[in-house]
């Protein structure tokens, strides 16, 4: 006979266990200094913190939560603006798009931003207009353009070192996203990582968090059993969030 008080702890256990763990967020190495102050030290200065929700930077249940990886224009925006609030790197960045969820090719947005100013006084805003495909997503990437090669994409699997450096908050209440980018690399090919993710923080509008999933497979291909011949899972369609 089990007593009162196991069963309770059992019950408890069976329901931690069954809790939904579907979201996940990347760390971001606090640290405060004369000279730097913390991505939340700076969240917190430009808009406040209550005024911002975390985006899941990864989705464990695969493919039913948007996360900050991959992004489509909002239907109906006629254009996607980039406004750089705050640079807290000494590197010299180049924010832009890695269009679809595969290429490698990177098209700047903003113009190479080099100075090391922590918060803009005056926040540069620069505009990209999508053309026909609104609907197709695509990543955010950073070009590290003292570091020849190194464009980070918000896709952690895109990246050499395999590591998130891309995080992202939605301002409550609106279609607008401050995302905040570490610039440096995590295998250690050059410089120590320091994980604050303060070194380019900018706000986005006109896009936001979409799904990849799969595309719809014929049905005449489950009917032939023709699924393991022509199933290419590099091949996605998108849901908006
Ligand atoms: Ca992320
Ligand atoms: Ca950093
Ligand atoms: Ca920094």
């Amino acid at each position: 006979m089990i007593n009162r008080k196991v069963l309770f702890l059992i019950m408890l256990g069976l329901f931690w266990i069954t809790q939904p763990a579907y979201c996940a967020y990347t760390d971001i190495i606090g640290h405060d200094s004369l000279s730097c102050s913390s991505l939340a030290q700076t969240l917190d200065r430009l808009y406040g913190l209550e005024h911002l929700t975390r985006i899941d930077d990864y989705d464990t249940e695969l493919g039913i939560y948007p996360t900050d990886q991959f992004w489509s224009c909002i239907t109906g925006t006629e254009k996607l603006t980039i406004t750089v609030r705050s640079k807290d790197a000494d590197f010299t960045h180049e924010m832009g798009l890695l269009p679809g969820i595969e290429t490698t090719e990177f098209q700047a947005v903003t113009r190479p931003l080099s100075s090391h100013d922590g918060i803009y006084r005056f926040p540069r805003t620069y505009t990209f207009i999508p053309d026909s495909n609104l609907n197709e997503p695509f990543r955010f990437g950073l070009n590290i353009m003292d570091q020849p090669g190194t464009i980070w994409s918000s896709a952690p699997v895109d990246n050499r070192d395999g590591i998130d450096h891309m995080v992202t908050y939605q301002i409550n209440g609106t279609n607008s996203y401050v995302i905040a980018w570490e610039d440096l690399s995590a295998d250690g090919s050059w410089c120590d990582f320091d994980g604050d993710y303060n070194d380019l923080i900018v706000q986005v509008n006109g896009a936001q968090p979409v799904i990849p999933i799969p595309e719809p497979i014929p049905l005449i291909l489950f009917a032939s059993g023709g699924i393991f011949l022509f199933y290419r899972p590099g091949r996605r369609a998108i849901i908006t969030s």
